[in-house]
């Protein structure tokens, strides 16, 4: 079976290696966000690809869901020395490894895809993992500064300096609309049995990958199952910000309402926890097929059992 992942960072991440041990058997693809990658230190950062990368290849942190196990911070700590900022992006040794590598390889002329498939036959994922581009594609976030007044800052900063603390008046895939697919994402997408969104951000993870010119398009028009899984859980984020950047783009923070921020045009069925099995009904007036299920990933069997859940609705949509 032929699987389509559209994934941002941890949730994508998680929810990956339950399919994996739910469908040992299936072809996965993986379409990263890529509107999370920031520039630093004249080196190209790419969190969201890094941290399947590393989760998949069994390099994570996994505490923290983003970069290196048994970190060291002394490069951070010398740029420190010498008053070289940003300190609030904690970049480690290891981690700086894979920028260099990266950064290196693009120099040389390579596209992201190409080294992103060179990171990977390290790693070994076990997917293949495409950028959702090879073009550059940043988020940012249009916040109110207090000294100075309304402006635009790198989701970075937003999210890891600012906590996302400010109000955010709006959310910018800057650079998506010029954006191609990378080569492969249309062919995974017109090659599929079935194409998941896993529970990740619905704003900076999937709603930037859908941002690219044609990616929605072909998802629709796929004639396949398109099956996603609720972030959103009683209401709430169950880890991170979601509900700061869903309230920018006027969107509410309930099961439902994600669903629908998607839409019937795009989602066939859709998985919402128990505790939101009020908003079945509701999902289900607005077309998509909706089911309530365990939809917390504790550990390894409870979400390989999400991703058998989910894989049954395609099913029973199909
Ligand atoms: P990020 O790029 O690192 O923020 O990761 P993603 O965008 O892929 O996923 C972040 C989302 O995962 C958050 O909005 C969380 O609510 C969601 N999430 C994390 N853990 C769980 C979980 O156990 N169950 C569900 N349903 N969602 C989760
Ligand atoms: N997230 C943080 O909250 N604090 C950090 O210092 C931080 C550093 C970092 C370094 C490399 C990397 O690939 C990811 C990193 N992240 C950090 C996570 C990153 O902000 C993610 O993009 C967000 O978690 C949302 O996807
Ligand atoms: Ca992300």
């Amino acid at each position: 079976m032929r699987i389509v992942v559209l994934a941002g960072g941890i949730g994508g991440a998680r929810f990956l290696r339950g399919l994996m041990s739910a469908v040992p058997e299936a072809d996965i693809t993986v379409i990263g966000n890529t509107g999370d990658d920031i520039h630093l230190f004249g080196l190209k950062v790419c969190p969201d690809l890094d941290t399947v990368m590393y989760t998949l290849g069994g390099g994570i942190h996994e505490e923290q869901g983003w970069g290196r196990a048994d970190e060291s911070f002394a490069v951070k700590e010398e740029l420190a020395a010498y008053g070289v900022g940003p300190e609030w992006f904690g970049l480690g040794d290891r981690d700086f490894a894979t920028h260099i590598v990266r950064t290196q390889m693009m120099s040389a002329g390579y596209p992201l895809s190409a080294v992103t498939e060179a990171l990977c036959a390290r790693w070994q994922p076990g997917v293949r993992l495409l950028p959702m581009t090879d073009d550059r594609v940043e988020t940012h976030v249009l916040i109110d500064d207090p000294d100075e007044g309304r402006k635009a800052v790198h989701f970075q900063e937003y999210w890891v300096r600012l906590r996302a603390s400010v109000p955010a008046h709006a959310v910018v895939p800057v650079g998506a609309d010029q954006a191609k697919p990378a080569p492969g994402v249309l062919e995974a997408i017109a090659e599929a049995d079935v194409v998941l969104f896993p529970p990740s951000n619905p704003v900076v993870s999937i709603g930037t990958i859908l941002a690219v010119p044609g990616v929605r398009e072909a998802i629709a028009d796929a004639g396949v199952p398109v099956v996603g899984l609720s972030p959103i859980v009683g209401d709430a984020p169950v880890r991170g910000m979601a509900d700061k950047v869903l309230a920018a783009v006027g969107v509410e923070s309930t099961a439902a309402a994600v669903a629908q921020h998607y839409g019937s045009g795009l989602l066939d069925g859709w998985l919402v926890d128990l505790v939101d099995a009020g908003a079945v009904d509701e999902v289900e007036a607005a077309g998509i097929r909706c089911k309530a299920v365990p939809l917390m990933m504790t550990d390894a069997e409870a979400t390989a059992r999400m991703a058998a859940e989910a894989l049954a609705l395609a099913e029973e949509v199909r």
